[in-house]
Parts: C-alpha cells; sequence; structure tokens
C-alpha cells in the first residue's frame, strides 16, 4: 500500500475506527459491549509520520512510536509504514528532503578530507544490505526496575533494506585513512537548540573502526527514497549495531584517535550498573546480542483453536548469523528446534523461526532462545542496568496463549 493510500484509509476509517485500532481494542471493545467513545483516544501520529499504519502502531509520543507485536508478520521485511520510530531530538523540517542530492556530508579523518553532496556519493559505489534496526531500549518494558525512559516491549525493531554507498569505498576515494583512526564518528543534521552547549545535545555517536568493513551510507530503505522519519536524505547504517548508531540525516562522518565527547557518547547509552551514575568507563550500547522472540499466534488476538497451531518469530544476533532457534510451549520447561525459514537475507537480518505443535485446550507460555553460530546461547535473564538496556532474556520475551 502507498503512503498515498493509508493516508486515504485513514481518512475514510475516521477518528474513532482508527483509535481503536491503534490500541488493538476494537475486538476488546466489542466483547466488552463497550461503545468505542467510552475508550481513551490513541495518542495521533505526528506529522512526520502521518503516512504510517496506525493500526500496527503503539504511539509513546511524537517520537517514540512502537510497532505491535502482532503486526510483525512473517514475512522478514518490515514495512516502512510499520516501522519504529525513535528521536532524541525533534525531527528535522521536511524542507531537507526538497533537494536530496544537494545534502552534504562533511568527512575528516582520512588522507584527503572534504564535503561529499549524495549526488556525488551515488556516483562512488552502490551495495544493498538487510539489517536489524533496534532501539537499545527495546524490552525496556520488561525490567521490574521500570528505569526511566520508552517502555518498548518487543517493537523498538524491525528488519529493513537499505541502499547506498559503502563507507570503505568514500574512505578509499578520498585517500584511505589518516594515521591513528580508532573510531569511526557519525554527527546528526538536526538543528540544535540555541543557548546551550551543542555537546549535551547533539546525535553523534562513535563506534570501533572495524565496523567501518560493513558500514553504508544510505539513502533508500525498501525501495523507496528514505524518508524523514527515518533519516532521509542520508543515514549512516552500522550493521548488528544497536539502533542509536545509526546516524540519521547525517551530516559528518570522522575518523578520530578517540570516541565523541558528546553526551549521548560519553553518559549515554552505557551498561550502567542499577544506582550508579553515568560514566564513559561503563561498556557503550555497540553491538546487538543474541535474541529472539515469537510473534505468532499473537497473544492479543485471543484464544486459537485446539490443534494444529504454528508458532512463529523473529531471531538475530547483532553481527553474527543464526545457527539455531528453540521453542519452549511450558516456559522454558522442555525445548523443540524450531525451523528457520527463508529467505535468509545474510547475518545482519532476522531469520524467521516457526514450529508446528499439537496444542490441546489449556494455557501456554510460549518462549524462544536462539543460538548465534558464534555459540552464543540467548540467556534466560536480562543483564540488569539504570537505563534498562540489551534486554535479551527469553523469560522477559515469553507470551502466554490460550487454547479453548
Ligand atoms: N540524527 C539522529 N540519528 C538517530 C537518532 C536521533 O535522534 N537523531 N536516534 C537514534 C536512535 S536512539 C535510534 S533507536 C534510531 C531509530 O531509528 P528509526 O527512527 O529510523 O527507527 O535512530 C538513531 N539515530
Ligand atoms: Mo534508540
Amino acid at each position: 500500500m502507498s503512503h498515498d493510500d493509508l493516508i486515504a484509509r485513514r481518512r475514510v476509517l475516521g477518528g474513532a475506527a482508527t483509535a481503536l485500532g491503534a490500541l488493538g481494542l476494537s475486538s476488546w471493545a466489542q466483547a466488552q459491549g463497550a461503545s468505542p467513545a467510552a475508550l481513551p483516544p490513541a495518542k495521533p501520529l505526528p506529522a512526520y509520520a502521518a503516512w504510517k499504519n496506525p493500526a500496527a502502531l503503539v504511539v509513546h509520543s511524537g517520537t517514540t512510536i512502537e510497532t505491535r507485536r502482532s503486526a510483525f508478520g512473517s514475512s522478514v521485511i518490515t514495512p516502512a509504514q510499520q516501522l519504529y520510530i525513535r528521536n532524541n531530538l525533534p525531527a528535522p523540517d521536511a524542507s531537507i528532503l526538497d533537494k536530496r542530492d544537494e545534502w552534504t556530508l562533511e568527512v575528516s579523518g582520512v588522507k584527503q578530507p572534504r564535503s561529499l553532496s549524495l549526488a556525488e556519493l551515488k556516483t562512488l559505489g552502490l551495495e544493498t544490505v538487510a539489517t536489524v534496526l533496534q532501539c537499545s531500549g527495546n524490552g525496556r518494558g520488561f525490567f521490574p526496575s521500570k528505569p526511566s525512559g520508552t517502555p518498548w516491549t518487543v517493537g523498538a525493531a524491525g528488519c529493513v533494506l537499505w541502499s547506498g554507498v559503502p563507507v570503505r569505498t568514500v574512505v578509499a576515494a578520498l585517500g584511505g585513512l589518516a594515521e591513528g583512526a580508532v573510531f569511526l564518528t557519525g554527527t546528526g543534521g538536526e538543528k540544535l537548540p540555541e543557548g546551550v552547549d551543542p555537546l549535551s545535545v547533539v546525535v553523534e555517536r562513535s563506534v570501533p573502526i572495524k565496523a567501518l568493513e560493513d558500514c553504508l551510507l544510505a539513502w533508500e530503505m525498501n525501495g523507496e527514497p528514505l524518508s524523514l522519519a527515518h533519516g532521509g536524505p542520508l543515514r549512516l547504517i552500522v550493521p548488528g549495531y544497536q539502533g542509536v548508531n545509526n546516524i540519521k540525516y547525517i551530516k559528518r562522518l570522522s575518523f578520530d584517535a578517540s570516541e565523541s565527547k558528546a553526551k549521548i557518547m560519553a553518559h549515554g547509552y552505557r551498561m550502567t550498573p542499577p544506582g550508579a551514575q553515568t560514566s564513559p568507563d561503563q561498556a557503550s550500547v555497540w553491538e546487538m546480542n543474541v535474541k529472539s522472540w515469537i510473534n505468532g499466534p499473537a497473544a492479543d488476538a485471543g484464544p486459537v483453536k485446539a490443534g494444529r497451531v504454528q508458532i512463529h518469530g523473529v531471531a538475530f544476533a547483532g553481527t553474527k548469523a543464526i545457527e539455531r532457534v528453540e521453542v519452549s510451549v511450558d516456559g522454558g520447561d522442555s525445548w523443540h528446534t524450531a525451523r528457520l525459514v527463508g529467505p535468509d537475507l545474510g547475518r545482519f537480518a532476522w531469520r524467521q523461526f516457526a514450529l508446528s505443535v499439537q496444542l490441546p485446550a489449556g494455557t501456554y507460555q510460549l518462549a524462544s532462545r536462539a543460538v548465534d553460530t558464534a555459540g552464543n546461547v540467548q540467556p534466560a535473564d536480562r543483564v540488569e542496568n539504570a537505563h534498562g538496556y540489551n534486554n535479551n532474556s527469553w523469560r522477559d520475551h515469553a507470551v502466554k496463549l490460550v487454547v479453548a
């Protein structure tokens, strides 16, 4: 469905039906015999994301929107209309997309540092990669400690296709790396509020230089010019790394001996022990860990019929491929190896998995546990940390299924 079709459909549906759909409460309301007007209205989509499908999303705020677990489907790629959004600063004005090809990127820390227009970048190279884009706070909603920040469950993630030029190709075109480059740093193109220290607000992240091999400067997502919501006209993609490292509307790329001094790098997105202060010596949220969860049968769709049930979900492991996924219907007491469903879009994409089981009437606790090609096993428990990052606990991601 095109963006225009979606907008048209939303108009036809009107406020109440759309709001109910967005809350996932239509069937609940019917079952209760409640009038739609009695339910709280869903938060509307912000203007820059008005083209998204509200029924597939939970709008936490104008800058934090997640995909419903039941909306992930089972065909690997997450459509743009239902992909999550996370903005640390207000999104830039849509006018930055008016002349996409005139967007400039300043590159430093190379032998011949200079600015390149998007038009020139497009002449240098072209590659397409499928990656999991996931906010490091995905799963924060399962922390009993209720860390501050958006209580995402599983929907601050998606698997998308990016097209652009490899960063290593750009570096080669600029004479190669300068001496002493240890980190790759990307800077977002947001207009910063006046009167504050830019380092306290700028979205600027550094990743270890080894990521250079896989990084892409992308201008297209899922076959469409990159939207403003997802970082158009140009975005840094760091395959296998947590979302925050994938800098939207990138305007500066540098290769340096040390990490950025920006607050979001030095103090934000660190694995801070519970109760401690953030500090640059704590681990940064970089490579994603091995993780999986079940998307269907969707717990929010009500009871399923007794008999054969197809359990399915997604699994990924940052820069590593998935080796195996196991599924439990008894809360982790026993496990069955699931089938990995194609297509395999490479080690940075997620794999669909499926397990067909006979389930008599009853209540089941469905869980999934992934193993990557390096032998890392998705753990039962989360690593406790002050801000609720990196939750890959299979127990936290288990879902209750009622079979009738
Ligand atoms: N310029 C810029 N890049 C950014 C952000 C931002 O606020 N500004 N947010 C980051 C975070 S925390 C995440 S999780 C992802 C979200 O990407 P999405 O909105 O396309 O889903 O973008 C990252 N890149
Ligand atoms: Mo994020």
